[in-house]
């Protein structure tokens, strides 16, 4: 089982990650992503010395290309706003540049770094030809008008339009940019290039998107989750599940979760969280999809509504988030980095949580996955667990390029058999490195070696 600690420290991981921080200062985010990967790949370099003379880590943690832009808008009464626009395109190494944009006033090039690094081992593991990039702003579009919003998404696509294209880099959503934003950046990216192309993904059905995009990460982590629960022959049927979040992720994993016969119990927003003993049902979540994707309200309506339910604020701080408190037999993190504290892995294993699959990125601190390590939670990090996102925006890349629409059961198929091919070749990955059970060391030795060697292949560029 999985008994190692989640980051072992070594000599080579401390010399390494003092190099990092020498290089790269103030940027913990991106600092700790890059520690985790690093710790598992200890073995694979001294099992595959190559590595170390081609410096693929040096190589690795320099990200290709990062482009950063102003970003000028008007509100609604007139005044004049500058948010700054970034884009990080990390590796190429096997496919065009891929990952989402956040649009949240904690975007910082840190947080870029640390999301675009992450999705080069993610999208690696999906088995499909994308490389890794993230991009975003440090504008938030709650509480702006959809027009608000719409001049802000045209300022910032007029200058990222240059930057990218369906062979070059396709971006798609993450936190703060829905099917809203989307809309209005192809809009903007179309009129500007006169071209209709697959070059952001997340669009809707009706002018070039995949069915089944809005739901593939819920639902992939949700497959991950009962992958690794038939892995020890058993189900989600009948589990309580705590969900944080009620944005795309969290949604999408609570209704995969009740299909699948589990019962979810909470879930959250940046205001607060709701516990409802009865479970979010079809119907709730209903509600709850209302709420946040057309009348964009707080997640503290539902207990309005649903009065059994109880709604808490936010409280914050080191004595962790209380959702975590809450006794129950899995966790689906889905809000945002760090929301797994210490304390809150304390009081989950506490509670003999089984099993937490990560919809979030980076949702657990380091010394809250070494709590999940301890105590043999099977714990599913974010890179392997949340893919199925990613994963469709692929399988969208290629109906674009074949200009056709594959229908919902058939990208369903192959959102199985990805996930599915994800949690073997973690399993694989560990097993072969002597981690048995550690789907952390699995997910970033099986990601990182497909990357290393294609960049090997590729000549010293
Ligand atoms: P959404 O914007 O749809 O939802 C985000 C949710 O998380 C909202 O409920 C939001 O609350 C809450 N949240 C965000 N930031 C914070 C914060 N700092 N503190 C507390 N709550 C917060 O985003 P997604 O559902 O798309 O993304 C959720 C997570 O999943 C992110 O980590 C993202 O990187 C990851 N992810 C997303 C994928 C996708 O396909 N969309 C793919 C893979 C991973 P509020 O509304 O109050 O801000
Ligand atoms: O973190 C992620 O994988 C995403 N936000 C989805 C990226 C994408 O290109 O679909």
């Amino acid at each position: 089982m999985a008994t190692d600690t989640a980051h072992a420290s070594s000599a080579f991981v401390d010399d390494f990650m003092s190099y990092v921080e020498e290089r790269s200062p103030h940027q913990p985010e991106f600092h700790q992503a890059v520690r985790e990967v690093v710790s598992s790949l200890e073995v694979v370099l001294e099992a595959r010395p190559e590595y170390r003379r081609h410096r693929i880590l040096e190589r690795l943690v320099e990200p290709e290309r990062v482009i950063q832009f102003r970003v000028p808008w008007m509100d609604d009464d007139g005044d004049v706003h500058v948010n700054r626009g970034y884009r990080v395109e990390f590796n190429s190494a096997i496919g065009p540049y891929k990952g989402g944009l956040r649009f949240h006033n904690s975007v910082n090039l840190s947080v870029l770094k640390f999301l675009g690094f992450e999705q080069i081992f993610k999208n690696s593991l999906t088995g499909l030809p994308i490389g890794g990039g993230k991009g975003g702003s440090d504008f938030s579009p709650s509480g702006r008008s959809d027009m608000e919003v719409m001049r802000f998404c045209q300022s910032f696509m007029t200058e990222l339009q240059r930057h990218i294209g369906a062979d070059t880099d396709v971006p798609a959503g993450d936190i703060g940019v829905g099917g809203r934003e989307i809309g209005y950046m192809f809009g903007q990216y179309r009129r500007i290039q006169n071209k209709f192309t697959g070059t952001i993904t997340g669009r809707a059905a009706d002018w070039g998107g995949s069915l089944l995009r809005p739901e593939a990460t819920g639902y992939g982590c949700v497959y991950f989750a009962a992958e690794m629960l038939a892995a020890k022959g058993r189900t989600l049927e009948g589990m309580n599940c705590l969900v944080s979040g009620s944005g795309n992720v969290a949604q999408y994993t609570t209704e995969k979760i009740n299909e699948l016969g589990g019962k979810v119990l909470t879930l959250s927003d940046s205001g607060g969280w709701i516990h409802d003993e009865n479970g979010i049902d079809a119907e709730k979540l209903a509600f709850v999809m209302d709420l946040k994707n057309n009348r964009r309200g707080r997640i503290s309506e539902y207990a309005e509504k649903f009065p059994n339910a109880k709604w808490y604020p936010a409280t914050g701080g080191s004595e962790g988030n209380p959702l975590w408190s809450v006794p129950a037999d899995a966790a689906f993190p889905s809000a945002t980095q760090n929301e797994i504290m210490g304390v809150d892995a304390t009081h989950l294993v506490e509670n003999k949580i089984q099993l937490v699959a990560e919809g979030a990125n980076m949702p657990t601190t380091a010394d809250g996955q070494a709590i999940f390590m301890e105590h043999g939670v099977l714990y599913g990090p974010a890179k392997a667990a949340n893919a199925g996102g990613v994963a469709v925006s692929a399988l969208e890349m290629s109906q674009a390029s074949q200009r056709l629409q594959w229908s919902r059961e058939e990208v369903d198929k192959h959102l199985k058999r990805v996930m599915k091919g994800i949690h073997d070749g973690c399993v694989h990955a560990a097993e072969s490195f002597g981690h048995e059970g550690n789907y952390i060391h699995g997910s970033n030795i099986a990601g990182f070696t497909k990357v290393a060697d294609s960049m090997i292949q590729q000549g010293l560029i």
